[in-house]
């Protein structure tokens, strides 16, 4: 039985890092006439460090012409992280970043079988408001019974600290909720407090799942999944992942 479905963000909800934070970060460069461009394979190697900030940090610890002290590049990271995250506001805000295919649906899923649902990601909250206002209204926190994010979790995934506080603000146990996640990172912190994992391959980390309750290319389509989805569903619905966890429970 699932008492509680949860949410990873980035990557997840919508391909908000390939469409939304890498842009926000070369747009916040740009403002503040740094001379530095991330790439698209660059940022996909960055994505190995969760947590923006903590992205510029890596990357400026490895340029010859970023401030020498670590208080100073501290200080621009800063600096930047915030513009960055302002910016990426922005993106959002104009409606430049949908939501992936099926996540509304599975969302609407939820709603109509009243299980609770709860965010849980290491990006600001800031973003999170960002998206989810834009896509589900003014009102979109009433939706969820938890919401956890950076500001709460300091500790980013892999850490487990995230899904931790989640469970505890959902008073479900483990066994009994399931995480929708695209990244091995996100994998790993929901795996570590014992939650299984739907995987949702992502731009930036196209990979198959290993060790979860299934794995595919998107929600919005019940092809390509493994272990594979109902024939003939035409989305991944609350009713299959509920299925693929009562087939969990008997292995
Ligand atoms: C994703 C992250 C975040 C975002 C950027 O976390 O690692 O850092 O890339 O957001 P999750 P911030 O997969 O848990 O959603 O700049 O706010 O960190």
């Amino acid at each position: 039985m699932i008492r509680a479905l949860l949410w990873d963000v980035d990557g997840t909800l919508a391909e908000t890092e390939r469409d939304g934070h890498l842009l926000a970060f070369n747009r916040a460069f740009a403002a503040l006439e740094l001379p530095w461009r991330w790439s698209s394979a660059y940022y996909g190697e960055l994505l190995q460090v969760s947590g923006g900030y903590e992205r510029l940090l890596q990357d400026l610890a490895s340029r010859a012409d970023a401030p020498p002290g670590e208080q100073a590049r501290a200080a621009l990271a800063r600096r930047i992280h915030t513009l960055k995250n302002e910016l990426y506001a922005a993106i959002v805000g104009r409606g430049e970043l949908p939501l992936r295919a099926g996540v509304a649906e599975l969302m609407a899923d939820c709603r109509g079988a009243r299980l609770p649902m709860g965010i849980a990601t290491t990006t600001s909250r800031a973003n999170v408001d960002a998206l989810l206002r834009c896509h589900l209204g003014e009102s979109w926190r009433t939706q969820f019974a938890a919401v956890i994010c950076a500001e709460e979790a300091p500790h980013k995934k892999p850490d487990p600290e995230v899904y931790r506080l989640a469970l505890a603000a959902l008073a479900v146990p483990a066994a009994q909720a399931v995480t929708i996640e695209d990244a091995p990172a996100g994998v790993a912190a929901a795996r570590a407090v014992g939650i299984r994992v739907v995987v949702t391959r992502s731009h930036y980390f196209p990979e198959d799942g290993s060790a979860v309750l299934a794995a595919g290319p998107s929600l919005g389509s019940s092809h390509g999944w493994q272990p594979a989805a109902e024939p003939g569903a035409s989305r991944i619905g609350l009713a299959q992942i509920v299925r693929w966890h009562a087939r969990y429970g008997w292995e």
